[in-house]
């Protein structure tokens, strides 16, 4: 036995299944090893994306396991730092696991020598430099904890390849993790509980803002349940989109710059805000004196470092969302919202934005109502980066799936390797991931992934010839004077689709859109749908 058949070992006791990786010398050790276990590895065709499809298969299961992603020194690990922060910026729990030239020659630049536990110091959770073949059991076994505790994230272990192939005489995988400074806190504080309670039965305009935490910590349910019980309207953040039906009578929308007009008018209006699981961070909230002028704010995390940091909430509660709500569901109290929740229906009339969209083109925002619509009621909707994820945002329909996205990074090129690695993890949903033409070249190569692995995900391209965020941009701030915008070089999708026999159907305006998106959703084989909308349109 050797310490690569020893990383496998510790990734059989964590029950992992499937990593996502792309190899070199300096990890061939582990990847030799992983050959002769029952772990499936999936080639990607990127670094990056090896990093967007093991979140994608976290993601997939509510981040219940961190997904894994293994490539090899240098530039292999380089490569992998967009999909590290992606994932860090988003709380997603990830292991990733980088090799690592000769421990002897570690700081003599040799080839493909790359500092990568420093080059990541600021993107990860916590990050290890084996030196030791001995400590890779209590290494790996750390690093699942702390990637999937408290406040999820990604966690590095960087394996020099002699390390690999140090030899070792028996495996015995630790029972539990001693680390004593990390401890995070799980249950809510009774006091602040109390408070927030009597401050419910006081206020007249309450409202929950939910964010990605309460998906992180699987705390969807308690918070409908505590919402529903008193009649408490929520909003949410772009990473909170799911945690309540956009169909929901208590539901008001995604707040923010991006976000429905109506939400940002409730959040200023309501004289208490649970903010649960949420950053407060400026793509949501651009002004935070906003929020707490005035107002009550309870800030409810469980990472003791976001409460206070964008807004200084009147009662700071830290623990994890799923406990708090479990709790705050056994205190009683009596409030009638009626008249609150009758002032937001009338919001939700009054403050839409319009559109005048050409009916020449497929309209995005009437096309993503009308694909969601159609979807199946669990499936998963991956939005990419750009005009396409405000219009996602903003008119997706979710029932009993998800939504995901990029939220805290924004990276383009998310949404192709995320549904594979989604798709992967939950074969039996209905994944579909929706891009710009900008964002699809940047992660088409795996397209060969998808087929080779047999992931059948949906694609739908909305092309417009631009990057359209930025074209838009330019639009208000530079007077049309566009620069690095225009796409008219990128290859014909339908000819592309056929070179890696994929499915393609083309959309050019809303009376073809329903006939189109029947189509591209009746089975479950790999599908691109590219529908063309105005080079023109604005989302705001
Ligand atoms: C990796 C990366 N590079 C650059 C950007 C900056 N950026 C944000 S949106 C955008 C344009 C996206 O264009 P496209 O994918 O065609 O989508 P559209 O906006 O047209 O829907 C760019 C370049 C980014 N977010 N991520």
């Amino acid at each position: 036995m050797n310490g690569a058949d020893i990383m496998v070992k510790c990734l059989e006791a964590e029950g992992v299944k499937d990593i996502f990786g792309y190899p070199g010398v300096a990890i061939a050790p582990f990847f030799n090893s992983v050959l002769d276990s029952n772990i499936n590895s999936i080639l990607v065709r990127t670094e990056q994306s090896a990093a967007h499809a093991a979140s994608g298969y976290s993601r997939g299961f509510n981040t219940e396991l961190p997904g894994v992603c293994a490539v090899t020194s240098g530039p292999g690990a380089t490569n992998l730092i967009t999909g590290i922060a992606t994932a860090y910026a988003d709380s997603i729990p990830l292991v990733c696991i980088t090799g690592q030239v000769n421990s002897e020659l570690l700081g003599s630049d040799v080839f493909q020598e790359a500092d990568i536990t420093g080059a990541c110091e600021s993107f990860v959770k916590y990050s290890y430099l084996i030196k030791d073949v001995d400590d890779i059991p209590r290494v790996f076994k750390e690093a699942f904890y702390v990637a999937s505790s408290g406040r999820k994230g990604p966690v590095l272990i960087d394996v020099p390849i002699d390390i690999q192939q140090a030899s070792v005489k028996s495996f015995k995988y630790p029972d539990s993790v001693e680390m004593r400074t990390y401890k995070p806190t799980v249950k809510g504080n009774m006091v602040q509980m109390k408070k927030v309670i009597k401050e419910l039965e006081k206020c007249k305009r309450p409202i929950i803002c939910a964010g990605g935490g309460v998906l992180l910590s699987k705390g969807k349910f308690e918070l409908l349940t505590f919402a529903e019980k008193h009649g408490i309207p929520v909003v949410t953040t772009m990473m909170g989109l799911g945690v309540i039906p956009t169909e929901h009578k208590l539901c008001y929308g995604m707040v923010g710059n991006n976000g429905k007009l109506y939400a940002n008018k409730a959040m200023n209006d309501a004289d208490l805000i649970i903010m649960a699981g949420a950053r407060v961070a400026d793509r949501a909230v651009s002004q935070p004196d906003l929020i707490t002028k005035n107002k009550v704010m309870v800030h409810i995390d469980v990472d003791p470092c976001e409460i206070g940091k964008n807004a200084g909430p009147t009662i700071p509660l830290v623990g994890d969302i799923r406990s708090i709500f479990d709790d705050l569901n056994t205190m009683e109290y009596e409030n009638d919202y009626s008249e609150w929740i009758k002032t937001l229906n009338e919001y939700k009339i009054n403050y839409v934005r319009k559109r005048n969209p050409n009916p020449d083109y497929v309209d995005p925002a009437a096309f993503i109502r009308m694909l969601s619509g159609e979807m199946k009621k669990d499936a998963i909707y991956i939005a990419d980066v750009g005009q396409n994820q405000i219009w996602s945002c903003d008119n997706v329909c979710i029932k009993e799936g998800k939504f995901m996205t990029t939220g805290g990074m924004g990276t383009m090129g998310y949404s192709i390797p995320a549904a594979i690695g989604c798709k992967k993890r939950r074969p039996e949903r209905q994944v579909v991931a929706v891009c710009g033409d900008g964002a699809f070249q940047m992660s088409m190569c795996e397209l060969a992934t998808a087929r080779q692995h047999g992931i059948p995900v949906k694609i739908v391209v909305l092309t417009n010839g631009y990057l359209g965020m930025v074209r838009e941009y330019q639009h208000f701030t530079y007077q049309d004077k566009y620069s690095v915008v225009d796409l008219s070089g990128n290859p014909d999708l339908e000819k592309l689709s056929s070179a890696y026999d994929i499915g393609y159907i083309r959309v050019n305006n809303m009376k073809e859109a329903e006939k189109a998106i029947k189509k591209f959703l009746k089975d479950d084989e790999n599908c691109i749908m590219e529908a063309i909308i105005d080079p023109m349109d604005i989302v705001k």
